[in-house]
């Protein structure tokens, strides 16, 4: 046993759709957040726990940082703000091919107070000719000083070792927080729950997306050797419930299936997946049905 393990736990924050939870993925090599072009996608802080022998790196995956208009959007911004004050280390994610905006000021101006290393990661640069690269980090550099800035492409993986031997090295002597085996702190129904919303969103359009919260009910081994699992999937009208099962059930049946093909690779399982749609009038601004769904602090 080797008495200089590093360890420590890296927030990464950014606006909404930068690629924070594609980045997360890319470094456990699975899916333990889902991920969609659309904003408001992570509504929690999602633990991913890389151990290597001689390191146990943290990552705080949160919900993108954007101006709330309901008690979702609040809780959702607190969870991601709160990371600062449990982490040692911030990575600062914008996107290549998008100008900096008031909502990436907004977060600099936090950052700016921050305790511990910002490190800038400017993600998607396979999107962006490498001379416009030059003008983005003269750009950011300008506004605050960081500790190092890292250009990646989380979709592809390009330069996302560098990022991690970064992070190495910024690292201090410290335990093992989790076991070996421990990938993130949810527990499975959480991701089950999940991946059906991200099914959702990749699905249907505008409000529907943002107007759905799903709940995992059960999950048992029926007698026939498969995992039995039972979702709720909650929407705030009566419409989006007929859009949700769509004409004939046709939508809620490719939903489940498109979900279950993800919950079976995670839990390397047959799944046998029940899928109910509830009415739940604006929830999503309502504290009690809040906590119902596991948005509570
Ligand atoms: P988050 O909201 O910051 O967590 O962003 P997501 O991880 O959900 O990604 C938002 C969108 O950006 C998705 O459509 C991703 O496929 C896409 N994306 C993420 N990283 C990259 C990247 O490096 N390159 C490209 N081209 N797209 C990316
Ligand atoms: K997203
Ligand atoms: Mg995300």
């Amino acid at each position: 046993m080797t008495n200089n393990f590093k360890s420590g736990f890296v927030a990464i924050l950014g606006r909404p759709n930068v690629g924070k939870s594609t980045f997360l993925n890319q470094v456990m090599g699975q899916k333990i957040a889902i991920m969609s072009d659309k904003p408001q996608t992570t509504r929690n802080k999602i633990m991913g726990i890389y151990t290597t022998p001689e390191e146990q790196i943290v990552f705080i995956d949160t919900p993108g940082i954007h101006k709330p208009h309901n008690a979702l959007g609040d809780f959702m911004v607190q969870a991601a703000y709160s990371t600062l004050r449990e982490c040692d280390v911030v990575l600062f994610m914008v996107a290549a091919d998008e100008p900096r905006s008031t909502g990436e000021d907004m977060i600099i101006d936090r950052l700016k107070r921050a305790e511990v290393p910002v490190i800038l990661v400017i993600n998607k640069i396979d999107k962006v000719h490498p001379d416009r690269l030059f003008e983005k980090v003269a750009d950011y550099t300008e506004q605050m000083e960081f500790a190092e800035v890292v250009p990646i492409s989380a979709l592809q993986g390009s330069n996302t070792d560098t990022l991690l031997n970064i992070l190495t090295d910024k690292l201090v002597q410290g335990p093992k927080y989790f076991p070996d085996d421990q990938i993130t702190d949810h527990p499975e129904r959480f991701i089950v729950s999940e991946m059906v919303r991200e099914k959702i969103l990749l699905l249907t359009r505008e409000e529907v997306p943002h107007s759905i919260a799903v709940v995992t009910e059960s999950m048992k081994r029926d007698e026939f050797d498969k995992m039995h699992i039972a979702v709720t999937i909650y929407v705030e009208r009566k419409s989006q419930k007929g859009i949700i099962l769509g004409k004939g059930g046709s939508m809620i049946k490719k939903i489940g299936q498109l979900a279950r093909r993800d919950i079976e690779l995670m839990l390397g399982d047959k799944v046998y997946l029940e899928t109910w749609v509830k009415v739940k009038e604006d929830w999503r601004d309502k504290k009690i049905d809040l906590s119902d769904f596991g948005y509570v602090k």
